[in-house]
């Protein structure tokens, strides 16, 4: 898989094409329009996201709702273009004399982008690198998103802190137990997997999922060992996809995009006082993936170690600085034998872990447990306070502000996150089952998850 994107902040539109996507893949432009609005969501925006209302059009790669294997093409118009027509023209017409940006902030790409690129201009540099560009992450990260979900797989971000503001790390986070854990299902009691008569792929009877096909890891039936009860949970090792989908609307309900509903308030109070002081703030999301197959990415070269792409993928989003994977940096102040996961087998399950502070990963790989990364963010460097800087032409020394920007942008950074993150396990998934339909890929996947559960 492939993408890139193109288009300026205050330019006509922002523009993506994605190569590689399985043909067949069902693409609901609703869908790709939710996860836009989540990015212009969050508490702490400025006035820009009052005047964009983003929309997907989708002008190649699509027909009637899938996909049909040729690169889709999408464009998000930017609704303040009308205000910048002159400005931004790309005509010999354009007004190159008016909102010249001579003055560097300090924080932002403006005065390393003028030296590289030698413009006299700055707007030619902050244009490109606004996090504007981030919505057209978001529509390529929705595709992918939608793969993943195809495949089993369920990514959800939530924020764990704003500024001093922070989720409480000594409690368990109620987004742990979203696997079922060990081999029991929601009583507790062991399970076991019944098949239809047609082996995998056959339901039993019960309604195929959209797409009018049976997937054996996503629609098969439990009897529990004990009591012989059959129930339709979800099949040993998968998400909890009802659960997954309830603390997602809980998180979307949050301002701030936070599952703890005290250090959201707390988290909203720190930008508020931000606001107050003319000043910005960071803060730290964090993105969980349910339901991935082991042994997804690889150890054998570095360019395809699945943690090295998702901390490149996260620290790629603009203004962040730092990524880490399960205990991450805490991991560095602990003995081996507090860090390192304990490996459990169960027959029909297979091999599995009752912590994890891998987060997921071992030796570049998923490990079957799930995915959790978490990023950290500056402050946004647009400040309403000024901070002191050098004029690009006339080397006088002034102090920058602005008129307009986000006090804080962590909610809409972690949107854009589980898309990057989205996007780079749906490239690791077509490398590992790839297929040039989705039926494909679904084929191998379910050969790959009864091989490993069998092992
Ligand atoms: C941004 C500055 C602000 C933000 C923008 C990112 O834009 P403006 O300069 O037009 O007020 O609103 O973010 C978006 C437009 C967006 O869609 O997220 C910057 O300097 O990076």
């Amino acid at each position: 898989l492939r993408f890139l994107t193109a288009g300026e902040s205050h330019g006509p539109a922002l523009t993506a094409i994605v190569e590689g996507l399985p043909a067949g893949l069902p693409v609901a432009v609703d869908y790709v329009n939710q996860q836009l609005a989540r990015r212009q969501g969050g508490y702490g925006r400025g006035g820009r996201m009052q005047i964009e209302r983003d929309r997907v059009r989708f002008l190649a790669g699509v027909r009637g709702g899938l996909t049909m294997g040729s690169p889709v093409a999408l464009q998000i118009e930017n609704r303040d273009w009308a205000n910048w027509q002159e400005i931004m023209s790309a005509g010999e017409d354009a007004r190159l004399d008016q909102r010249l940006v001579t003055r560097p902030r300090p924080g932002h790409a403006d005065l390393p982008g003028a030296l590289k690129y030698g413009h006299r201009d700055m707007r030619n540099v902050l244009e490109r690198s606004s996090a504007r560009e981030t919505a057209a992450r978001v529509a390529v990260g929705a595709l992918a998103g939608r793969l993943l979900a195809e495949l089993g797989v369920e990514v959800l971000g939530h924020v764990v802190r704003i500024g001093a503001a922070a989720v409480p790390d000594d409690i368990p986070s109620p987004l742990d137990g979203l696997t079922l854990p060990d081999a029991g299902g929601p009583d507790g009691k062991p399970r076991e997997i019944v098949a239809g008569e047609n082996g995998p792929g056959d339901t039993g009877g019960k309604p195929a999922p959209p797409g009018g096909e049976a997937l054996v890891c996503g629609a098969v039936e439990y009897r529990s060992a004990q009591s012989g009860d059959v129930s339709p949970v979800a099949p040993l090792d998968q998400p909890d996809t009802a659960a997954i989908n309830h603390w997602r609307e809980i998180i979307a309900a949050s301002p701030v995009f936070c599952v703890h509903p005290a250090a959201g308030e707390a988290m909203m109070r720190e930008i508020d006082r931000a606001r107050e002081a003319g000043d910005s703030l960071g803060g730290v999301f964090e993105i969980r993936v349910y339901g991935l197959p082991p042994g997804l990415g690889s150890c054998v070269q570095w360019d395809r170690r699945l943690d090295g792409r998702l901390a490149g993928a996260l620290m790629s989003i603009q203004a962040i600085k730092g990524v880490e994977v399960g205990l991450g940096f805490t991991a560095a102040a602990r003995p081996g034998s507090q860090v390192h996961d304990e490996i459990f087998h169960t027959p029909g399950r297979g091999f599995y872990r009752r912590t994890n502070n891998a987060g997921g990963l071992e030796g570049g790989m998923a490990n079957g447990e799930p995915l959790v990364v978490r990023a950290a963010m500056k402050p946004i460097p647009t400040l309403y306070k000024p901070l002191r800087s050098v004029d690009l032409i006339t080397k006088e020394p002034f102090a920058a502000s602005v008129e307009r920007s986000d006090v804080c942008a962590v909610p809409a950074a972690c949107v854009v996150g589980e898309a990057v993150v989205a996007w780079e396990l749906a490239a690791a998934c077509a490398e590992k089952f790839g297929g040039d339909t989705l039926a494909e890929m679904r084929d191998n996947l379910r050969r790959y998850w009864a091989e490993v559960r069998s092992r």
